[in-house]
């Protein structure tokens, strides 16, 4: 056994922990394996740290793209997704992503360091200074601010129960220069750090809530349900399905819940939106909130004649957040809870006769179906050239068809657009987008954190315009030799590259550089370009990256008139008059 010696030094010298170390064992300790991030002071030894305490640190060229890939890795995995930022210009790059986590109910943390409490508060001119914590809060769930290292415990606690608990969404964890240097006493600071218990508990509906619903749906002559992207996060996958088929009740994906149930599946109506929105008569939402993305409930997209009238259907609205129903027009039946604590209690409750809709309702709706559906493979069936949105998307629907464990990521306007509605998903969660607010720049984010969760392929479907947003990222995807395919759908621009400037000199803003080179990029890093201007050509990239799983950007040249402005959203966009 050991001679007395060491031990009189372990009595006069206490072993110590920092904040740095604080910070890095209360993240493992709830199970957070990787980090988001952009080094820089005060979290440079923070990040490497990290990694060398085996927590995977994925680095970025800009904190924006950490932050929408941490945001997607907490949709993806239930768990808070971390992005790590310096303090005020890194902060505020991470800030559009807190607010996109927070808005699209997706579990992030973005995690600043940030400059000294006094003099920031003091406004005597620190470096970087800014009061963080303040500009976070209105767009953030819950932000919290750390200074004594013994609290770090209790906030990154407070951080993780605030974004998964209840309605996820993003919170600010602000950390002080200061305080990674604090040192406490080992075993008093490991005493400090919670393991967080059951971070999201279940929220059971009430039964009397679960009984109007159905009481509502069973009467109902045309009814339909809306999965929305709520139902993909709660990863009730087997009982959203048993509900849609033994109610036997027509359902619409909304575009992150395409695949819950394959889009193949006979009772998905997305072929026949128009048809069964402002046909139905009785609507179960669940997980889908009723905002611009639904036209709120209300006007000729629901069967009114006017804008702000409702269609008359009834509601049934299946929702985590107490406060959601009637936030547009009035929900006869909300079911507050956990989706699958609501999905598995109305499953329950169907009993073993319950009948199915009224065979014409199915008749009409299938027979509309049929006919898109038939619409849309002519079109898809052409082959002109330059491709086109259709002949190009047409590819990948096959290749992501015979990859339906691939993800798929996808944004811009006519290239999301076109691709939500002709590229079949086969699986849950496979669908990551723009979300809530349509926003461009999630794209390569998006992928680092798509691959490095799933492990699985990724296809990145991006519009010229959307692609550029986060394009310097395929350094990082190469970095990482992550398997990402970057396809971008290059028509020259934004909506497309037809624009011209009635007064000449500089081109129009919407008209970017012709027969832009993408591709290129990707070889710049060692990465695979690829120049398509055929479905042939298209093919074989898709089909080739998928098979090396190496980093692939295909130039898809598309037709530059082949867009319309803003894609489908143009009767948001106000024009100056002579346009209609
Ligand atoms: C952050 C952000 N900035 C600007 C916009 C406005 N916007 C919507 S779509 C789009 C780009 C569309 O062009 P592209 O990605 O090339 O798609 P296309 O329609 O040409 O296929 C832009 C700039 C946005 N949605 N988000
Ligand atoms: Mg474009």
């Amino acid at each position: 056994m050991g001679t007395a010696e060491p031990q009189v030094a372990a009595a006069t010298q206490p072993q110590t922990i920092d904040g740095f170390q604080l910070v890095i064992d209360a993240l493992k300790l709830n199970g957070i394996d990787t980090i988001y991030g952009l080094p820089g002071i005060p979290i440079t030894d923070l990040t490497r740290r990290a990694q060398a305490e085996g927590l995977r640190v994925l680095a970025f060229r800009h904190e924006q793209s950490a932050g929408y890939a941490a945001s997607i890795a907490g949709f993806l995995t239930q768990k808070p997704g971390i992005c790590l930022t310096v303090s005020a210009p890194g902060f505020l790059n991470g800030l559009n992503a807190l607010a996109h986590a927070t808005v699209n109910c997706f579990p992030m943390i973005l995690v600043s360091g940030s400059s000294e409490r006094e003099i920031v508060d003091l406004q005597q001119g620190d470096y970087e200074e800014m009061d963080q914590l303040a500009i976070a809060k209105p767009v953030a769930k819950a932000a919290f601010r750390v200074l004594h290292a013994e609290d770090i415990g209790i906030g990154i606690a407070r951080a993780i129960r605030a974004a998964v608990s209840g309605r996820p969404g993003g919170v600010y964890l602000d950390l002080p220069a200061k305080l990674f240097a604090q040192s406490v006493e080992a075993e008093a600071g490991r005493r400090s750090l919670i393991e967080v218990v059951d971070p999201a508990p279940r929220q059971i509906p009430a039964p009397e809530a679960v009984k109007r619903a159905l009481g509502l749906l069973k009467g109902a002559k045309k009814p339909l349900i809306i999965l929305g992207k709520g139902a993909a996060y709660a990863q009730a996958d087997a009982d959203i399905r048993a509900l849609v088929e033994k109610t036997g009740i027509p359902y619409l994906p909304m575009s992150m819940a395409k695949g819950l149930l394959p889009d193949s599946h006979e009772q998905c109506a997305s072929a026949a939106r128009s048809f069964v929105l402002p046909g139905a008569d009785v609507v179960m939402l669940i997980g889908a909130r009723l905002n611009w993305l639904l036209s709120h409930g209300k006007g000729k997209t629901w069967g009114a004649t006017r804008a702000k009238d409702w269609g008359g259907q009834k509601f049934v609205q299946v929702d985590i957040s107490p406060q959601e129903a009637d936030s547009n027009v009035r929900i006869d039946a909300p079911v507050v809870g956990d989706i699958g604590s609501c999905v598995s209690a109305l499953l329950a409750g169907l009993g073993a006769d319950w009948p199915k809709p009224p065979a014409d309702w199915l008749k009409a709706v299938a027979e509309k179906k049929t006919a898109n559906v038939a619409k849309m493979a002519e079109t898809l069936a052409m082959n002109p050239s330059p491709m086109n949105f259709h002949s190009a998307l047409a590819v990948v629907r096959d290749v992501v068809k015979a990859n339906p464990d691939a993800m798929l990521v996808n944004e811009g306007a006519n290239a999301l657009d076109f691709t939500r509605s002709i590229v079949d998903m086969h699986k849950p969660r496979k669908r990551i987008d723009v979300g809530t607010w349509g926003i461009m720049g999630v794209g390569m984010g998006y992928c680092v954190a798509a691959a490095a969760v799933t492990k699985q392929p990724v296809i990145a479907i991006e519009g010229d315009s959307a692609f550029g947003f986060s394009g310097m990222e395929v350094e990082t995807i190469c970095r990482y030799q992550l398997p990402v395919c970057v396809v971008v759908m290059n028509n020259n621009g934004v909506y497309k590259g037809t624009d011209v400037n009635p007064r000449g000199g500089d081109v129009a803003p919407t008209v970017f550089v012709k027969d832009a080179r993408y591709e290129k990029l990707m070889e710049a890093f060692g990465g695979v370009g690829v120049y398509a201007r055929t479905p042939g050509e298209l093919r074989k990239g898709l089909d080739d990256a998928l098979r090396s799983r190496r980093p692939t950007l295909i130039n898809a040249v598309i037709d530059e008139t082949a867009g319309t402005e803003s894609g489908r959203i143009t009767s948001l966009n106000p024009t100056a008059g002579k346009k209609k």
